[in-house]
């Protein structure tokens, strides 16, 4: 069954420009696009359907690639205590951070997760958002980590998005594991990934190096056996000391290195002829008020793709909105509304090994698409937050909220 949708113009993405059809028109067969071009040159054709979109600017379905959607309760209590100048590792000391989120998430039944994050994944896809990525990493117990997954993947059945789980088990040293890391990253490799992966429930594998998380050797320990299962894997790197994880995250051809304002020229290199993409999350950025810049100078120069992302979690990154990511992208790392965008399309669709079926409006691709009733495609990191006029649509399927 072939649908036709035209009276628009597109930005495609393609190669991860806006790459402007104007006065555009898309056949759609079934969940994919079958053709797309100027309207002047549509196939003739009997078309079950077809949709006036009435001068709407297309863009391909927006991608959050780096999200901890689902986890217990929230921290707005202790975001107003750190405004009343607590300090983050007092709040960590007194049993807060990512220990107070990781008891409260193991706390609540599946079902209690799985309410809490549709809302959260709602406002996402309100935004134009058509695939999701969500890590677990506040269980840090097989059954946790296993209940966050079944969580994720849940989600992607129930809502029009498609949901990419990956294994974050490396997030945090769990409480029955305090002063033993070791012991607790043996246990991710032997019993926690190799479980979890032959249930079907892990697409990707990500850790976090940090000095206050897991070192390098750790990590490296987690790849290798993601690597055994067939697993690919991501990392937050760099984001609050430069370990070089990007790097090793670059040997091990991770999907993409996130966070990384503390990144090398060196890592850079690495990360570029590994084709690991670099995903930059503003939101965390900002909410932490780190003042230290990703490399943007040299992540441009080296060719690395890079991709926005929300970020949402509790702790750092409470975002709800993709699009405000893309004007925070712009006003605070000095990207430009093209990169952007790019960065929440196809560059986000190859940051989760999706990048030739997703994240761009090409034939052949599947059919996620917005239709946003903008003047520009600049709009859409210029306006901060509130809702855009706009139909969605994905696999070829209006899905409008
Ligand atoms: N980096 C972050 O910013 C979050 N996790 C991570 O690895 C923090 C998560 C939290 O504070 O709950
Ligand atoms: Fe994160």
């Amino acid at each position: 069954m072939k649908t036709l949708w035209q009276h628009c113009h597109v930005a495609t993405m393609a190669e991860g420009r806006y790459s402007i059809i104007e006065d555009a028109a898309m056949v759609t067969a079934g969940s994919l696009i079958e053709w797309i071009g100027p309207r002047s040159q549509v196939p003739t054709g009997d078309y079950a359907q077809v949709y006036d979109l009435q001068g709407a600017w297309v863009t391909p379905g927006l991608i959050d690639c780096h999200t901890h959607t689902v986890f217990g309760g929230n921290r707005s209590g202790e975001f107003e205590q750190r405004l009343e100048g607590v300090s983050y590792a007092d709040i960590a000391a007194k049993g807060g951070g990512i220990a107070s989120t990781v008891r409260a998430t193991r706390a609540a039944t599946e079902d209690e997760l799985f309410a809490s994050a549709e809302k959260r994944l709602r406002s996402l896809l309100r935004d134009g958002v058509t695939t999701v990525e969500i890590k677990s990493g506040y269980g840090l117990d097989l059954a946790n980590e296993r209940k966050m997954l079944r969580v994720a993947r849940r989600l992607g059945d129930a809502l029009p998005v498609s949901v990419r789980a990956t294994c974050l088990a490396a997030h945090a040293l769990p409480p029955e594991y305090k002063d033993r890391a070791d012991d607790y990253i043996e246990h991710i490799c032997n019993e926690m990934l190799p479980a979890l992966a032959a249930e079907g429930l892990v697409d990707a594998v990500d850790a976090f190096c940090e000095y206050l998380a897991f070192s390098p050797e750790q990590v490296e320990r987690v790849f290798k056996v993601a690597q055994q299962l067939g697993l690919p894997v991501k990392l937050h790197a760099e984001q609050l000391s430069s370990l070089h994880g990007s790097s090793l995250a670059a040997r091990y051809h991770a999907l993409s290195a996130d966070h990384l304002e503390f990144m090398t020229e060196e890592d850079a290199i690495a990360m570029a002829a590994a084709g690991t993409v670099a995903v930059l999350l503003p939101g965390a950025f900002y909410f932490l008020r780190e003042t230290q810049l990703p490399p943007m100078e040299a992540l441009r120069k080296h060719g690395v793709k890079i991709a926005i992302a929300s970020d949402l979690n509790p702790g750092t990154s409470p975002a709800l909105s993709v699009r405000l990511m893309l004007n925070m992208a712009c006003t605070l790392f000095r990207m430009t509304p093209e990169e952007a965008l790019a960065g929440a399309t196809q560059h986000a669709a190859t940051a989760l090994g999706m990048g030739d079926t997703h994240g761009s409006l090409e034939a052949g691709k599947v059919a996620d698409f917005v239709a946003w009733q903008i003047d520009r495609p600049a709009d859409l990191a210029y306006w901060l937050g509130g809702e855009l006029d706009k139909r969605v649509v994905r696999h070829g399927a209006d899905v409008t909220a």
